[in-house]
């Protein structure tokens, strides 16, 4: 009960930069109980393209206000939110926000973005999520592009006192989840959760390193990578939508962690991935600490922006 009234707070204060710009002047609309007209449909119109909702999302939430506005269902202005949070409820319930996981232990989760999004904050994130779960958590160094992520990766296990398997820096990222696999099966791990180099590649370079990642984790672990979670930057808007869709051309993704919800005003972002892509978002980050991390839930995502 106080981890999720914790996770609600959180999300509440990750919001606070989209809740100014998306519910701010709604809530100028909202404040004098009278009849709604066209111009109050244009102020949150406007309201949902500033948060970053898209313009083909907003649009079509505009459309169905219009709708209900004719036909009478929003008629006075204490009718807007509620009509608003139900759509974007509605919007955001997907199948499977729930993480993947093996039937039988070690889940594999495979972690791709590119540089800078925040995949190695979000798997010490992630690593603590379960660590406070009481499960065991092995972290694999397999972006060994750069010496500073072995570096990186090596401080937040220390931290959080989890297990981490790397090898130098240039090493093969396949050889080092070869041993990381090999180490979750012989501790018996419940989670092996494995970073990746991130520079942009063309789509046939990284599809090479994904599958040649991907191969070995599924020779060593049936089902394997249960999970493949890619991390987008929410400060960069419509931008991680392209990136998505760059990473689903060239690999299955599973998953979204939507990084650094909480240093934009662009959460709207959240509505514009549902409507573009198919790949549903399981967590959120929230803020650089390892505690900074949510899973994502669209009921309690719309309540917050609307709070
Ligand atoms: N405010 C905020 N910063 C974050 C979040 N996640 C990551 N960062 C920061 O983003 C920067 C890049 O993160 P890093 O994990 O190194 O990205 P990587 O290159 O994809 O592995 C770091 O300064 C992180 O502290 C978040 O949820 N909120
Ligand atoms: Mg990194």
């Amino acid at each position: 009960m106080g981890f999720f009234r914790n996770i609600a707070e959180k999300i509440k204060r990750g919001l606070r930069k989209t809740k100014d710009v998306l519910f701010a002047p709604i809530r100028k609309l909202v404040e004098v109980f009278r009849n709604v007209n066209d111009e109050d449909i244009d102020v949150i119109e406007e309201a949902l393209i500033g948060a970053d909702v898209g313009v083909e999302a907003t649009r079509k939430i505009i459309e169905r206000l219009r709708v209900a506005y004719k036909k009478g269902e929003v008629r006075t202005t204490d009718q807007l939110i509620p009509f608003l949070k139900a759509d974007l409820k509605q919007r955001l319930v997907e199948r499977g926000n729930d993480l993947r996981v093996a039937p039988a232990p070690p889940t594999v989760i495979l972690v791709c973005g590119v540089n800078g999004t925040g995949k190695t904050t979000s798997i010490a994130k992630l690593a603590k999520h379960f660590a406070d779960d009481g499960k065991k958590v092995i972290l694999a160094a397999s972006d060994t592009f750069r010496a500073a992520a072995v570096e990186q990766l090596t401080i937040w296990a220390q931290r959080l006192k989890v297990d981490l398997v790397k090898h130098q820096m240039g090493a093969d990222p396949a050889a080092v989840v070869f041993d990381a696999a090999d180490a979750a099966v012989a501790r018996k791990a419940d989670f092996l959760v494995i970073d990746t180099a991130g520079r942009l590649q063309t789509k046939e370079n990284l599809m090479k390193e994904l599958t040649k990642i991907r191969n070995v984790a599924a020779k060593k672990i049936p089902g394997a990578p249960h999970e493949v979670l890619l991390v987008l930057d929410a400060t960069t808007g419509q931008n991680a939508i392209s990136q998505a869709q760059h990473f689903q051309a060239a690999t299955n993704v599973t998953g979204l962690f939507l990084a650094k919800l909480d240093g934009t005003a662009k959460g709207g972002i959240v509505v514009a991935i549902k409507d573009k892509l198919d790949i549903p978002v399981k967590f959120v980050g929230i803020g650089e600490t390892p505690e900074d991390i949510a899973p994502f839930d669209a009921d309690e995502f719309v309540e917050a922006l609307f709070e």
